[in-house]
């Protein structure tokens, strides 16, 4: 049976193209509760899918052309032949989300077979909500099933993110990997070299509340630059505090990851080695990513045990950790998360890469109304009254992970 979702879809779809979908396919966003800019340094992290998503109703051609219309009027239609090496759009065009998968699968697995689509999304853009990962899942997860490439949700998370490269950021595995494969009701640790996800049910009476500060972080300018810095100095710091601690007979050999560095030495240990080896500006970047995976893991056994209380202080000393030594907060993400413990929440913190895009805040099912209110208000109110639209501040239901399903006719 249909949703009206489908419908509305359905009818857009006929009114393109004069005939009907057959199938949908869908992909949701993420907000990521701790475990900021770890992913690309193999360390873990804990997100759950949003309600928001992205939607596409299709139809497989015969042939390996692909036409894709966005049911958003800022978002022209693109056209173009599944091949490896797929010419790309412009930078910060649309368009390089749905050519990345294609590309990916076309080189990895020889797909030619194309579709004809009308995509929705009521995700957000450039704010740390993963619309684009939930494109290139909703595209990338159509593809492989329409040519039948036989992958699971894992080994297709794994590609889409190898895939998104192709858009020029050298982003991490997390939003593909929990856009993929989330449980309804759940939080996921997810592990990475390789991918591994690992369920954790989120408490019925804890609240997540999504809050966007209206700063697009657009990862096609100025925030993909920073993005892609943060990520060389994390690769410099390592390689300097390895060559150290081989320099001094502490270790044979440079470890060639984080995990290798933390399971050699354990967190105070790499700590005390990063401040021994490295600069006051590499040791803040190395501080921020060796301290927040020891947040990640502390915050498993907070939602697992239901500690709403230890959940919020790690949130907190995650947004501390991200403005002070990642240096990735912004004025209004600030004044985001003070607002929201004003409100009531228990924790807050900036989520998804920062530079502007949304917080996230932890508060009591009780309570989760003032912290909401406070946020509109205090926050939006003072704003143009034109985008305090009242999805800005949204309470987040952990949510199940992409899917593709025949339409009935
Ligand atoms: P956002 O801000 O949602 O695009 C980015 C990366 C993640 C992760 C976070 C920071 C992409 C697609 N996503 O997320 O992999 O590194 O920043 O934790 O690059």
């Amino acid at each position: 049976m249909s949703t009206p979702d489908d419908g509305v879809l359905t009818k857009a779809f006929a009114a393109r193209y004069g005939t009907r979908p057959t199938h949908l396919s869908r992909a949701p966003g993420r907000v990521n509760l701790i475990g900021e800019h770890t992913d690309y340094n193999d360390l873990p992290v804990l997100p759950m899918a949003l309600q928001r998503e992205v939607r596409m109703a299709l139809r497989p051609r015969d042939d390996g052309l692909v036409r894709l219309a966005n049911e958003s009027a800022e978002f022209e239609p693109v056209e173009f032949e599944i091949q490896p090496g797929i010419p790309r759009s412009a930078p910060g065009h649309w368009g390089n989300y749905v050519k990345a998968p294609a590309d990916h699968l076309a080189a990895h697995f020889g797909i030619r077979r194309g579709f004809d689509g009308v995509l929705v999304s009521d995700l957000p853009v450039a704010s740390g909500l993963s619309s684009s990962s939930a494109l290139v899942n909703t595209i990338g997860l159509a593809l492989a099933r329409l040519n039948e490439v036989e992958a699971g949700p894992l080994e297709l998370a794994a590609l889409m993110a190898d895939a998104e490269r192709y858009t020029g950021t050298r982003g991490g595995g997390m939003d593909q990997a929990i856009s993929m494969g989330a449980r309804a009701g759940h939080a996921a640790r997810i592990d990475f070299a390789p991918l591994r996800m690992s369920h954790v049910p989120v408490p019925a009476e804890w609240r997540f509340v999504v809050a966007d500060t209206g700063v697009r972080a657009e990862k096609s300018g100025a925030a993909q630059r920073a993005y892609n810095t943060r990520r060389e100095e994390c690769e410099r710091a390592l390689r300097i505090v390895g060559e150290t601690l081989v320099g001094r007979g502490e270790l044979p050999t440079p470890p060639a990851s984080y995990p290798a560095l933390l399971a050699a030495l354990g967190f105070d240990g790499a700590l005390a080695a990063g401040r021994d080896a490295l600069d006051t500006h590499l040791l803040k970047r190395f501080r921020h990513v060796v301290t927040e995976a020891r947040r990640v893991e502390s915050a498993v056994d907070m939602l697992a045990g239901g500690d709403l209380t230890g959940m919020g202080e790690l949130m907190d000393a995650s947004h501390e950790s991200l403005r002070t030594d990642y240096e990735v907060s912004s004025p209004e993400l600030d004044e985001m998360v003070t607002l929201a413990r004003e409100g009531g929440a228990v924790g807050a913190r900036l989520t998804g890469a920062g530079f502007g895009g949304c917080a996230v805040a932890l508060a009591p099912a009780g309570a989760v109304e003032e912290v909401v209110t406070a946020l509109r208000e205090r926050y939006w109110a003072a704003r143009s009254a034109r985008d305090a639209s009242a999805d800005r501040v949204f309470v987040a239901a952990p949510s199940e992970g992409a899917s593709y399903r025949a339409l009935s006719s």
